[in-house]
């Protein structure tokens, strides 16, 4: 990751905006995933730059969802694609889920970039190059689905989604599990499980629940399920970006 100094105080976020320009160079992220990127870091400095415990109990209602899933399937974009690729790829072994890639500005170039690396990553098997099935309601590129992916799932994580898409993905009835840093988009508002923190921090942080809690009895997950409410979790989000992040009880 270039040559930034591990002491730099912008550490962090010095390394995830060279992985995005990385990203844009090497042909999987979009230019507008920069724009994506300002404002998630915007969002991220207002809380603090750390997960934020409503984010962590999500993050558990996440893993618990994706274990109890006949079908889980981890959606990838080219931001993810950039931040996080080995992680994803990780979350996909622990819970045993499928990889789709699935773009808001679908190329086949950038189809085929985001494959390969995540391949390089560890991936066997990476879904939404067939595009034989569609999200009803949206034009049609960036509607591409794969029958037997995104279609056919029950339990779907869409990481730093298009409101648009992820009200439409919403309809179709599956459980949504979104990432998103801003609690008032309208991703994050359509979610079942909305997560507001970091991809960098939270696609690792579903995985390390997961570990936890993946020799639990079913009763125990459904519980851990039923018992999350995510307009409590937006409002605890809202509260911490309101409440200042420079405090220690800031939630
Ligand atoms: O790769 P593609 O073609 O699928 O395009 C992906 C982007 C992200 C460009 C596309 O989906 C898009 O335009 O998204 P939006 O509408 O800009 O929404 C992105 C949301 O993600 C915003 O609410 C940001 O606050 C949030 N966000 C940005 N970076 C991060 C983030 N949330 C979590 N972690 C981040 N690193």
């Amino acid at each position: 990751d270039a040559d930034i100094p591990e002491d730099h105080p912008r550490y962090e976020s010095l390394v995830t905006r060279h992985r995005i320009e990385a990203g844009v160079e090497r042909g999987i992220t979009s230019r507008q995933g920069l724009i994506a990127q300002g404002r998630g870091e915007a969002f991220d400095y207002l809380l603090g730059e750390r997960t934020i415990e409503s984010a962590d109990r999500a993050a558990r209602a996440a893993a618990a969802h994706l274990l109890l899933a006949e079908r889980p399937v981890l959606s990838v974009n080219g931001n993810v694609a950039a931040l996080v690729p080995g992680e994803i790829v990780d979350l996909a072994d622990v819970v045993d889920a499928d990889l789709e890639v699935n773009l808001f500005n679908r190329t086949d170039e950038r189809m085929q970039a985001i494959a390969d690396s995540l391949r390089e990553h560890g991936a066997t098997e990476v879904k939404g190059l067939a595009a034989d099935a569609r999200i009803p309601g949206l034009s049609h590129e960036r509607a591409k689905i794969d029958a037997d992916g995104i279609a056919a799932a029950d339990v779907v994580l869409v990481p730093l989604e298009d409101g648009d898409r992820a009200a439409a993905l919403a309809k179709l009835g599956k459980v949504e599990i979104v990432i998103d840093l801003n609690p008032g988009s309208r991703s994050a508002r359509v979610a079942d499980v909305p997560i507001v923190d970091n991809v960098l921090r939270a696609v690792p942080n579903v995985t390390r629940h997961a570990r936890a809690l993946r020799d639990r009895p079913r009763a125990e997950l459904e519980a851990i399920v039923r018992e999350f409410d995510p307009d409590d979790a937006l409002e605890a989000a809202e509260r911490a970006i309101r409440n200042g992040s420079f405090a220690d009880d800031r939630e």
